[in-house]
């Protein structure tokens, strides 16, 4: 199937289901619930990291490229799996961590013994002469981005935890070491990669200090060369194979760059992640802060990108979730009285939009956040350094909590919910993240009597047969309205309409005169009349297909 017909399935390893009782989800697990992932009708599955890693930040601490940690299962569990999917139709699209290695890695513990090979892996830096760290940057989870290199007088630099030491991509044996294990895992039938944090690996040869007021991130994210570093990658690996599915993760990107990133003349990558509609709860652009989306900004943003990409034949993933990323119908949905409704409208948002869908595991059974009520239960670093950094700033330990609360990774990461009992049948044994409201939302009721796991196959079976879902041209509906999210798809002599109202209010649109003879694609309610004032219940999404033939 080609690529645009594809929607892309997130499974987070730790927390998907746990075959042997340790209460840690394991490649075994994800075997036995293959026949789940089949009824969805997904094309790939993208796995968070599995392979060897202290887990100081769940396996993005990569301690060796080649295994698989035993935590999550064994290489021949992982060549069942691969094989069994393969079986049903569904590829395998592998996590590769390139920017940064866990500091237990062979080639960091090599770099510590003196081995000056390895050391050029790395950013070895000095001190400033005045005896301060050699930049000023912040590493993205608190505090400074270097830290001491053993007991020599150098600094190695860390954009994230001080367990994962940043990747020096200036040296060509780096950028060799990292083809060669994407090659390794092609070679276990792996067709999917996804690039983790791929451009910060642009940095400058030289190291400076970020102006004052200036966000340190600005000097190395997102620079040309990382185009450079990309094709070369891709020559080198998985540009060899025709039908391989790529995504880079871009944090703070742009249209013109994700073009050049995507579009296929570059030979660079499928589609790429960004983050701007994800950030517009943010107060200032921070993400430690609380306030309602601005529906303005989300829609200018989800259109902008969609009429810039398909402008430039760039392709995107298109995604509301992540293992990073509190769960969207607690951000833009209503995870309360029109849970179901809001979950519909916001898949049909990104399903019927021009580039991949990604679901993330447990969003198409409406999994929300969890509701911890004290600092106990969050296990991730990220919140735990915010936690805090927030009380030391000056927040009250409550508000603090309430910030984190909404905020953490872990909203995402608790376990699928598999059904109502005490551990969401997740696990037998004692689960690492608590589920909290698994006896309202959970697979075994879902597929019994729920109508939001129907509501995704649908969604997914118009993308894999019906060409303007998948190849349409973007357009523009209007940007003006309070409360709907609006666009057009076009291709041959067909034209699609698709409305979203992201409120719980009732509202009502000008149906567009020439739609006023379409019909019906799909909507999350029953019995919709398509009339001049169309009416917009509450959360509704409404496809109309018109076709001039
Ligand atoms: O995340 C990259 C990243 O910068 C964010 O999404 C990050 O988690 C967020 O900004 C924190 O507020 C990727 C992975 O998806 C994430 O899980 C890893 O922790 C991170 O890279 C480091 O490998």
């Amino acid at each position: 199937m080609k690529l645009s017909q594809q929607v892309i399935y997130q499974i987070y390893p730790k927390s998907f289901y746990d075959s042997d009782g340790d209460g840690i989800g394991d490649l075994r697990g994800i075997i036995d619930k293959i026949p789940y992932l089949q009824k969805l009708h997904v094309n790939m599955i993208w796995f968070n990291p599995f392979f060897v890693s202290p887990q100081n930040d769940n396996g993005y601490d990569i301690a060796d490229y080649y295994r698989i940690d035993p935590t999550f299962g064994t290489m021949s569990d992982f060549e069942a799996l691969v094989a069994k999917l393969k079986a049903v139709g569904i590829g395998v699209m592998l996590d590769m961590v390139f920017n940064h290695t866990s500091t237990e890695h062979v080639w960091f513990q090599k770099a510590l013994a003196g081995d000056r090979k390895y050391q050029r892996f790395y950013y070895l830096r000095h001190a400033k002469p005045d005896g301060s760290l050699p930049t000023n940057w912040e590493s993205k989870f608190g505090g400074p981005a270097w830290s001491p290199f053993g007991d020599t007088d150098l600094y190695y630099l860390h954009l994230y935890d001080p367990t994962q030491a940043d990747l020096d991509w200036h040296n060509p044996a780096v950028r060799a070491a990292c083809a060669d294990v994407v090659n390794y895992w092609r070679d276990k039938g792996v067709k999917g990669f996804r690039f983790d944090v791929i451009n910060v690996t642009g940095k400058a040869n030289q190291l400076v200090d970020a102006p004052k007021g200036v966000a340190s991130k600005t000097l190395y994210t997102d620079t040309p060369v990382v185009q450079d570093y990309l094709r070369e990658l891709n020559a080198a690996s998985f540009g060899q194979d025709a039908n391989s599915v790529t995504v880079g993760e871009m944090s703070s990107t742009t249209i013109k760059n994700s073009i050049g990133y995507t579009n296929p003349d570059n030979h660079e990558l499928s589609m790429v992640f960004n983050f701007h509609h994800l950030k517009t709860d943010y107060v200032d652009g921070r993400k430690w802060s609380r306030m309602p989306f601005d529906f303005p900004r989300l829609k200018h943003l989800l259109d902008g990108w969609a009429t810039g990409m398909d402008a430039g034949n760039g392709w995107q993933a298109l995604f509301w979730n992540n293992h990073d990323q509190p769960r969207a119908l607690n951000r833009f949905g209503d995870a309360g009285r029109y849970r179901v409704k809001s979950a519909e409208m916001l898949a049909t948002v990104i399903h019927l939009m021009r580039g991949t869908p990604f679901i993330y595991m447990g969003e198409e059974i409406g999994m929300t956040d969890p509701d911890y009520d004290s600092m106990a239960d969050y296990v991730d670093i990220e919140a735990l350094n915010a936690y805090r950094a927030l009380v030391r700033s000056g927040y009250s330990h409550a508000d603090a909590f309430t910030i984190v609360k909404t905020k953490a990774r872990d909203n995402s990461r608790t376990p699928m919910q598999w059904d109502a009992s005490a551990k969401a049948g997740f696990t037998t044994g004692r689960p690492w993240l608590r589920p909290t409201n698994q006896a309202k939302i959970n697979v075994a009721d879902e597929l019994a009597h729920g109508e939001l796991f129907n509501y995704y196959q649908q969604l997914i079976k118009l993308r894999q047969t019906m060409p303007i879902v998948a190849d349409g041209s973007y357009q523009t509906w209007r940007l003006d309205d309070d409360q709907v999210f609006g666009y057009w798809r076009q291709l041959g002599s067909q034209k699609l309409l698709v409305l979203n109202n992201f409120y719980a209010a009732a509202t009502t649109v000008d149906c567009p005169t020439e739609m006023l003879t379409a019909k019906v694609l799909l909507s999350n309610y029953d019995e919709v009349t398509i009339q001049p004032k169309l009416v917009l219940k509450p959360y509704q999404s409404l496809a109309l297909l018109l076709d001039e033939n």
